[in-house]
């Protein structure tokens, strides 16, 4: 099996440290890391190894102002394309993020500038999204001609219901600063860097057992997609997995001899 460290990268840079926190960038500031097809298949290379690599959480983060522009429109406009050459794009958008979303390692996106179409797409196959003061977010189809074709239909909508992404599109809106954590754009809003803040949510995450940070990962996801039947039953299989494995033994044993940390508040 290829192993991260054989990608050649040009629009992404990746590094994974110590404790098996991967740092992934987004690198084409110049272009405000807009999203052209050879960026979508770096993604798709990049997620295909993840979860199988050791890489305990990832931060998602961006070099430059702005996370992302969106769709590569420059690209999209001088390719001309044909509906089936970009509907097979979107394909592969999906592909990325689905591997994103599904895949059972936690990405934590570190937010900042523009979070803008596409670019809301990728934060939003992310687990967790951190915005800084700087951070706002778009869905500029509607006045661009364009619809939205990286999965915002499914992902943006579940942030933050049919209704407010319906008003996004059609008239532009932008959300920002605490409405944007409040319409659940956002989970985390600093005053300072937001990578700052992810890195450090990502190493609390890196602790937790790579089998529970798994089922949380990508079994809600699934379950989210099933009736409440069927998900009541995974959710009783994937506990049956989690639940008993080895690792969380010694947890368990520190609970109950009273060692481990206790849920305050404080
Ligand atoms: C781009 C893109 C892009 C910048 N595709 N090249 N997305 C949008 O509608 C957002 C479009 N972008 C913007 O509104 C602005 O660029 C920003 C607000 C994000 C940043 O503004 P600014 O003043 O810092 O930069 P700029 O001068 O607009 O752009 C700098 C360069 O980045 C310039 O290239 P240059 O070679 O002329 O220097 C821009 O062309 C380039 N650039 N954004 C290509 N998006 C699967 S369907 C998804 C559908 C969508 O995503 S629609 C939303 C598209």
């Amino acid at each position: 099996m290829r192993q991260l460290e054989d990608l050649k990268l040009e629009n992404l840079t990746l590094a994974v440290d110590a404790a098996g926190v991967a740092r992934l960038t987004l690198a084409r500031p110049a272009k405000r890391n807009a999203l052209d097809a050879a960026t979508i298949e770096e993604l798709i290379e990049v997620f295909t190894l993840i979860p199988r690599s050791g890489v305990r959480a990832v931060v998602l983060a961006a070099e430059g102002a702005h996370f992302c522009a969106g769709l590569d429109l420059v690209e999209h406009h001088r390719e001309d394309r044909a509906p089936a050459a970009f509907m097979h794009l979107c394909l592969r958008w999906h592909e990325a993020f689905n591997k994103m979303e599904y895949g059972g390692v936690p990405i934590i996106a570190a937010l900042k500038g523009a979070v803008v179409g596409g670019g809301l797409e990728l934060a939003s196959a992310a687990h967790i999204r951190v915005a800084d003061a700087s951070t706002y977010f778009a869905l500029p189809e509607g006045s661009r001609g364009l619809f939205t074709g990286g999965g915002a239909t499914i992902r943006v909508a579940n942030l933050v219901g049919k209704a407010r992404m319906i008003d996004m599109m059609l008239t532009g809106r932008i959300y920002k600063g605490p409405e944007a954590v409040a319409v659940g754009l956002c989970q985390y809003l600093v005053e300072g860097s937001s990578e700052a803040k992810a890195l450090s949510l990502a190493e609390a995450i890196a602790a937790n057992t790579p089998l529970s940070n798994f089922a949380i990962c990508s079994g809600i996801s699934h379950m989210q997609n099933m009736s409440g039947l069927d998900a009541a039953y995974a959710e009783a299989v994937l506990a049956g997995v989690v639940n008993t494995q080895p690792a969380a033994r010694a947890r368990l044993e520190a609970f109950a001899d009273g060692t481990a940390a206790r849920v305050r508040p404080e």
